[in-house]
């Protein structure tokens, strides 16, 4: 998809006030797990980026504008240099290797590379989908019982990646069984981190730098700890103090502004979620 400058509302600019195509242009939402990764890289960097925030229950990431751009139907996407990367981890590992001399976020050796990604694709294949299912019966759901049924299996067939997830969800939420599934993922993803750290003497899972499997696994964290599963490091202080050193980062506050955790943007889940 061609640039476009965003629409002021005002007159249409002159052909030589066209604002020049930002370096980096980021699709993403608020309270996405996967956009906080890409926020954090790129405010760890350092690099400048025009943010386009999708509203992702109204369909904004289904449009076919966005779809041209990444036709998974999901936030988020970088446009860099007007060329489309998809997909949070391999967008943090492509920022990582432009510029590889600015606040480095992968170890030096091969191997110990080679260690950093397994240690990703676990957390993508572990914690990182686990999250989406007390997330979606949280907080999500309220949305999906308001329509249809005809209309929530419309929603559901429009999405590239997502069709099956919402279908076992359905209108009614996701049954227990899929819940403790869940929150054992979960605990066996805060578990790996626990004894990764600790095998790599810490304080960051690869030892003394944080890296990208640190920002792969911040958001399933920070997200746990906002829906009160803070619980289930209360016996691992490695995690408890990996959580303390990645909020005291510069790049933390910058990527988690207001209106970013799900209790800033559905306040009414701080009592839900304390009434247990
Ligand atoms: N593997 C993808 C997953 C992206 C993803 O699942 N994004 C979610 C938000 S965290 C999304 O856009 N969901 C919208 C939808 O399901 O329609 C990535 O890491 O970028």
């Amino acid at each position: 998809m061609q640039y476009e400058p965003p629409a002021t509302g005002l007159r249409p600019p002159l052909r030589d006030e066209t604002p020049p195509m930002p370096e980096f242009v980021l699709y993403n939402a608020p309270q996405s797990t996967c956009s906080q990764r890409v926020r954090f890289v790129l405010n760890a960097k350092g690099l400048p980026f025009e943010e386009h925030k999708l509203d992702l229950f109204a369909g904004d990431q289904l449009k076919p504008d966005y779809l041209a751009i990444n036709p998974n139907g999901v936030v988020p996407a970088l446009v860099h240099e007007g060329v489309p990367i998809i997909d949070s981890a391999v967008i943090i590992e492509y920022l990582d290797e432009l510029k590889p001399d600015v606040a480095p976020l992968r170890p030096k050796g091969l191997k110990d590379i080679a260690a950093m990604r397994s240690l990703m694709r676990f957390i993508d294949e572990v914690p990182t989908p686990a999250i989406r299912v007390p997330s979606y019966n949280l907080a999500f759901l309220p949305h999906f019982q308001k329509m249809t049924e005809a209309e929530f299996q419309a929603l559901a067939d429009s999405k590239p990646l997502r069709r099956e997830f919402l279908l076992t969800m359905g209108r009614t939420g996701f049954p227990q069984a899929e819940m403790d599934g869940a929150m054992g993922r979960l605990a066996r993803g805060v578990a790996r981190m626990d004894e990764t750290i600790r095998a790599s003497g810490g304080p960051w899972l690869m030892g003394g730098g944080i890296t990208l499997a640190d920002v792969a696994v911040m958001p399933v964290i920070v997200r746990m700890d906002d829906i009160n599963l803070a619980t289930m490091w209360d016996d691992k202080p490695a995690v408890a103090r990996w959580f303390e050193l990645i909020r005291a980062e510069p790049a933390y506050q910058p990527t988690y502004y207001p209106g970013s955790l799900l209790t800033e943007k559905y306040p009414h889940l701080r009592e839900q979620l304390k009434a247990g």
